[in-house]
């Protein structure tokens, strides 16, 4: 019987997958852990407990008292916050990552999920239709850990057989937990200001467009990689996944079919530097080829979700 631990289950993504395995599996199945208090929508819901992803020897306890089989490791710094310090990003996004390789060769884990990001992209990188396999020399240092910790993963795969899997995802949008930190939460932002409001200030400039993903699009992709066959797994660096992409501009006008009084202007900050350094379109045919990924929610879709939920 599988049994599965959630580090970083209180984040963005954290509590959506935490869920949707819960519903997979069985509640009990599922453990989930977070530095922080537990979140609202995870309470009742099965077992929490508190631990510090930098913390290996938490780490090792739980594993073997749990008896876990897979991990997933969600527990990151992003784009934005990890600028603001730079040191502190790098140590909690590769020791993190890197005790968890040594604990799942040592304990022998069935499986680990860690994400990667859009972010291991540069300028040197073409920027329409990114194709997963290009030029790579990311200028942030979440990127710089995002991809080192890919060439990691890919490397306990191939000297020791760790069966580790992961996601290249691109902003992602959700309206069930908050994002944390990263370069593409303008795209949440919006809907928040747009009902409250009826305006926001963009912290990125017109015409910038980045790749987006909505949350359901992000769980599933999740979850179909980690249940496919392994030789259905031909790179064990991490999938360019996608879904869609806009500018600021256009995730207003689509708003904007909504609630029409709906206005935005621009003031970019420090975080168009980080976008502009990403690619504006996702080329992710190696994920459909390999194991058959094929996303549901474009704009519209995506923005008549997030205003139906958000207005409660
Ligand atoms: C960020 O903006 O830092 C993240 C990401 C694209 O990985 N959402």
């Amino acid at each position: 019987m599988e049994k599965i631990l959630i580090i970083g289950a209180c984040g963005q993504i954290g509590v959506e997958l935490t869920l949707a395995l819960r519903k997979e599996y069985s509640n009990q199945q599922v453990i989930a852990t977070d530095i922080r208090d537990e979140h609202e929508l995870l309470k009742g819901t099965g077992p929490y407990a508190i631990l510090n992803a930098m913390d290996a020897s938490a780490l090792l306890e739980i594993i073997r008292k749990e008896k876990i089989t897979q991990v997933y490791l969600l527990a990151a710094v992003l784009s934005a916050t990890g600028e603001k310090d730079p040191k502190r990003a790098w140590d909690i996004n590769m020791q993190s990552l890197m005790q968890l390789l040594d604990i799942g060769v040592q304990e022998k884990l069935h499986k680990i999920y860690w994400p990667s990001s859009i972010a291991v992209f540069g300028t040197s990188t073409p920027k329409q239709n990114t194709v997963q396999k290009t030029i790579i020399e990311p200028q942030t240092v979440y990127g710089i850990s995002k991809y080192a910790g890919e060439l990691w993963c890919q490397y306990y795969n191939d000297r020791w057989g760790l069966d580790v899997r992961s996601l290249r995802y691109p902003g992602l949008i959700s309206w069930k937990s908050a994002p944390g930190g990263g370069t593409t939460d303008y795209a949440i932002e919006i809907f928040h200001e747009a009902l409250r409001s009826g305006h926001y200030t963009s912290f990125l400039d017109k015409g910038t467009y980045l790749p987006m993903m909505y949350m359901d699009d992000a769980i599933r992709a999740t979850i179909e990689l980690m249940e496919s066959p392994s030789e259905k797994i031909k790179s064990r660096m991490s999938y360019n996944v996608s879904a869609m992409s806009f500018s600021p501009e256009e995730i207003a006008a689509e708003i904007r079919t909504h609630i029409p009084n709906f206005t935005i202007d621009y003031a970019p900050d420090f975080r168009q530097k980080i976008a502009e350094g990403w690619p504006q379109s996702i080329d992710d045919s190696a994920a459909t080829s390999d194991w058959g990924w094929k996303p549901e929610f474009d704009l519209r879709k995506m923005a008549n979700e997030m205003l139906t939920h958000l207005k409660g």
